[in-house]
């Protein structure tokens, strides 16, 4: 991570903490403001003469990011962070729980983690509490259970970066030749259980020394020969396994997975009066490539996505997924006439630069206050400028959209007269996640019927490992979004991953079209694509089911289907 968004994430705690603790308005949207503009700065702060240069940074805020700069540490904020139960904090991530309720609980019920929100549910207090009304309580529940549900395991958008850090900086090591990640993170899940690493060297006790001496190792959890874990302090196990080279194919295949996947391909030899293990293939013992275990076991080398044991080991030979490369546009980015850190004309670049024939604006919709939303008339002048930009700019498409939201009752944002303006319609759902089934699923086949809405973002609205969002009756949705030729999203941010793998593959199968989107609201967050991808395939998506993977008129056809 960056200084700038170590620092930011430091200035947006410190806000949390001041409104937690009901210090006076200004002092907390300083720390915001900072932060804001330390996430929308290009260059690295450290390397900034006068810090206060920068609009929103004032001298003593500049003073604060100077002293973490140069020494690691911000006295302020250990001491801001000291100043409140540590426990507090956690209670920020239960669904609807801001910070004036963390006070309030705090200061009236004396509630300080989430152990003493749970008891403080079970024995009455917080109903004691005014505007603390019998649904509100249970959606606090709910939330407090699918985050219990979940604290073991880590994003992959966590866990991959410090996996392949990890990986580069082993690889370096006297003697190793082969090293890779292998386990859940190699078949791209969208969340880590633990980090497999696998290796082969001619130096076995040098490579286990250095790997538990890793800077990023806080215990040593275990260290032999041919195997270690250690605990990262990051909080994630990473466990390294050193093999044989002569058996490496067969370790990385076990040790990939899934179990399930090991299982049925183990019962496979064993029909064909072979044995498979993790230490080789017998009696052929051609044990060095997945490659050559898949071909003497009579199958093609099936994608790690897909190792799940639902229907790969009958996957057709031409049934090939989907790639990063395959994709050439990206139809939902933000700038910052909402909550985006990027102009128009930045977005133009970007899509140029990675090589995409069209790339969309499509900035919130005007019941997104707190995002800066478009009311109408924004919306009208924004999509002349756009319109304006795009002929300008030559090798790349700009089209003029908006992330429309469907409201809760299955409306949009906007009306009709407003969305036919515009090029390309995203319709996502924001609020009232906590709906049930029934109307959810309702609220969102309008939207899909809907004929000027080209793409429903987000569908569920869930955050991995924070908030489960709608429960839909997917193959209602799928049926729709089939029959109306509305394409779902799999939004590429490792925090949403919305569709899921299994949404994907149900999209796919009921002949809907999927968009491939990163929701970018800065630079960097185009990276992002490589999750939606990972995910897609593990959905079996292949360029011929997506959206983004159209050629440049196919895709303008497809955008007029209604026209
Ligand atoms: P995770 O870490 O929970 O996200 O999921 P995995 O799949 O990485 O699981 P992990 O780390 O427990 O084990 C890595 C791989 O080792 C797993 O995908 C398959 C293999 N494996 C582990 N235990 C067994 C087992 O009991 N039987 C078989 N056949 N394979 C196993
Ligand atoms: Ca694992
Ligand atoms: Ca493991
Ligand atoms: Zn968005």
């Amino acid at each position: 991570m960056s200084t700038n968004t170590d620092l930011a994430k430091m200035f947006h705690t410190m806000a949390t903490i001041l409104e937690i603790k009901g210090e006076n308005a200004f002092k907390i949207s300083a720390n915001t403001k900072v932060a804001r503009a330390l996430e929308d700065m290009v260059e690295d702060v450290g390397e900034l003469d006068d810090i206060t240069s920068i609009s929103g940074i004032g001298k003593s805020s500049a003073k604060k990011i100077q002293q973490y700069t140069k020494t690691g540490k911000m006295y302020d904020y250990d001491e801001l962070v000291k100043s409140i139960p540590s426990g507090l904090l956690d209670i920020m991530n239960v669904q609807g729980i801001g910070a004036k309720t963390v006070r309030r609980l705090w200061k009236e019920i004396d509630v300080v983690d989430i152990q003493t929100l749970k008891e403080a549910i079970t024995d009455g207090r917080l109903e004691s509490l005014p505007r603390m009304g019998a649904k509100t309580i249970q959606n606090i529940s709910e939330s407090i259970e699918f985050l219990a549900s979940n604290a073991d395991r880590t994003r992959i958008g966590i866990a991959l970066p410090i996996a392949s850090r990890l990986i580069n900086h082993l690889k370096t090591i006297k003697g190793v030749t082969k090293i890779t990640f292998a386990g859940s993170l190699r078949r791209g899940m969208e969340t880590i259980g633990d980090i497999d690493i696998l290796a082969s060297t001619s130096d076995e006790s040098l490579l286990a020394k250095q790997f538990c001496e890793m800077q990023d190792v806080e215990k040593i959890l275990a260290q032999g020969k041919t195997k270690c874990s250690v605990r990262l302090n990051a909080g994630m196990q990473v466990d390294l396994r050193i093999v044989d080279k002569d058996k490496f194919g067969a370790a990385l295949l076990y040790f990939t997975g899934s179990k399930e996947h090991n299982i049925t391909l183990r019962e496979r030899a064993i029909s064909q009066k072979k044995k498979l293990n993790e230490y080789g293939l017998s009696p052929s013992n051609i044990s060095c490539t997945e490659e050559a275990i898949y071909a003497d076991l009579e199958l093609p080398w099936i994608p790690p996505e897909i190792r799940e044991d639902h229907g790969e080991f009958s996957v057709s030979k031409s049934h090939s997924l989907i790639t990063i490369s395959d994709i050439c546009s990206d139809l939902h980015c933000h700038t910052t006439a909402s909550d985006g850190h990027m102009s128009i004309e930045e977005l133009g670049k970007m899509g140029m630069q990675l090589g995409y024939h069209t790339i969309a604006v499509t900035d919130h919709s005007q019941a997104q206050g707190q995002a800066n939303g478009l009311k109408p008339d924004r919306l009208r002048r924004q999509i002349d400028s756009i319109h304006e930009i795009n002929e300008s700019m030559q090798g790349i498409t700009i089209l003029a959209g908006s992330e429309v939201d469907i409201l809760p009752d299955g409306t949009l944002d906007f009306d009709d007269e407003l969305l036919e303006m515009l090029d390309i319609v995203v319709a996502s759902p924001h609020a009232a996640l906590q709906q049930k089934t029934a109307e959810a699923t309702k609220r969102l086949l309008a939207a899909i019927e809907h004929p000027l809405v080209h793409i429903i973002g987000h569908p569920t609205g869930r955050i991995i490992n924070k908030r489960k969002g709608l429960e839909l009756d997917i193959p209602s949705i799928v049926a729709a979004a089939a029959e109306h030729q509305t394409a779902l999203e799999l939004n590429s941010n490792s925090h949403r991953l919305d569709l899921r793998d299994t949404h994907v593959r149900a999209t796919c199968d009921g002949n809907a079209f999927l968009a491939i989107n990163t929701d970018s609201h800065h630079p960097e967050d185009f990276d992002q694509l490589q999750f939606g991808i990972l995910t897609a395939r593990r959905g079996w998506a292949t360029p011929r089911d997506c959206i983004n993977c159209m050629k440049h008129d196919e895709l303008q056809t497809w955008l007029c289907r209604n026209c």
